[in-house]
């Protein structure tokens, strides 16, 4: 298994020199005999919702209208040559007009497996000149209401999250119950969160303690694949790792740039966990946790 972690990509970077950076972390994966490789969230292009514009259609640039398009075919053929599969994120404008925040898994055969499109999109929607960058995702994405699916692929049971959706229990939990086994979750997190700077400082151990407690919680591993380091003068958390269904790290990246980091994940390793302290069929109570669906804000007692 390989995170294939991304330094920044510049605003003016084409895709054909981002297509071939992904390609240069495809072949050292097939040289370290990895069978998928984890690219992170919008890896074909700078963090765009950084910058506010009136006419989101001028932005069309950013977003993919197929997969694989013109530029995206090169990965797609190096891959089945290697017999590799991976999870790419991008962003998808759909024919009929719809903008999602997804990511797309293809076996080792070139064939699409399935595609995960951001359940939770963090941010704002208009501009906020007081930040210092914008984080407007909620102005160019959709959130979706596909859910959260599980594939049988790569020889056992593999889902998906998207950044933001890593901080959610619930994001791991709608996946643990359908039996997961390894969780692929992209991420660009910009070090300065604007609306409460004093957690900037804590951005690293949020990153992995969310990630750490969803594996362990579920019975699963999880692959976290940052675009990292200071892309457009905005630095961003890289840490990319691999965690184990005990919640252990057993590999994470070193840079903040292009880097590939691997471990070898043994999926049988999630009944460990699975079929003793997290039995969900023996032990979850859902009749206690009526409140997690039918409720979204908080209501405090009188
Ligand atoms: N891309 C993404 O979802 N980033 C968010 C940044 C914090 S919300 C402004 C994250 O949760 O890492």
């Amino acid at each position: 298994m390989g995170a294939a972690q991304l330094g920044p990509i510049a605003r003016e970077e084409n895709r054909h020199t981002v297509v071939g950076r992904l390609i240069a972390l495809l072949d050292q994966a097939a040289d370290r005999g990895v069978d998928l490789l984890v690219y992170p969230e919008l890896a074909l292009t700078t963090f765009f919702p950084r910058w506010y514009t009136d006419d989101i259609a001028g932005y069309d640039h950013y977003y993919e209208t197929e997969m694989p398009g013109p530029e995206t075919k090169r990965l797609f053929d190096t891959a089945r040559n290697h017999g590799i599969g991976f999870a790419l994120g991008y962003a998808e404008l759909t024919p009929d007009g719809h903008r999602y925040n997804s990511t797309i898994l293809v076996d080792g055969g070139g064939n699409e497996v399935g595609r995960y499109r951001k359940v939770h999109i963090p941010g704002h929607e208009d501009d906020e000149p007081w930040r210092p960058f914008q984080h407007l995702e909620r102005r160019y994405f959709e959130e979706s209401n596909e859910g959260f699916s599980v594939w049988r692929a790569f020889g056992g049971l593999i889902g998906m999250a998207t950044c933001n959706d890593r901080r959610w229990p619930e994001t791991y939990r709608e996946m643990g119950l359908q039996g997961v086994e390894m969780i692929l979750i992209g991420y660009n997190t910009p070090i300065h969160y604007a609306p409460d700077p004093v957690q900037n400082p804590l951005q690293g151990f949020h990153n992995h303690l969310c990630m750490q407690a969803g594996a362990y919680q579920n019975g699963t591993w999880v692959v976290g694949v940052a675009k990292g380091g200071t892309e457009e003068g905005i630095e961003s958390l890289a840490q990319s790792a691999i965690i184990a269904p005990s919640g252990q790290i057993v590999a994470q990246a070193v840079t903040t740039g292009d880097e590939l980091v691997v471990a070898d994940c043994d999926l049988d390793w999630c009944r460990h966990y699975k079929e003793t302290l997290f039995d969900f069929g023996r032990y979850r109570r859902p009749e206690m946790y009526q409140r997690i669906t039918s409720q979204k804000g908080v209501i405090e007692p009188d």
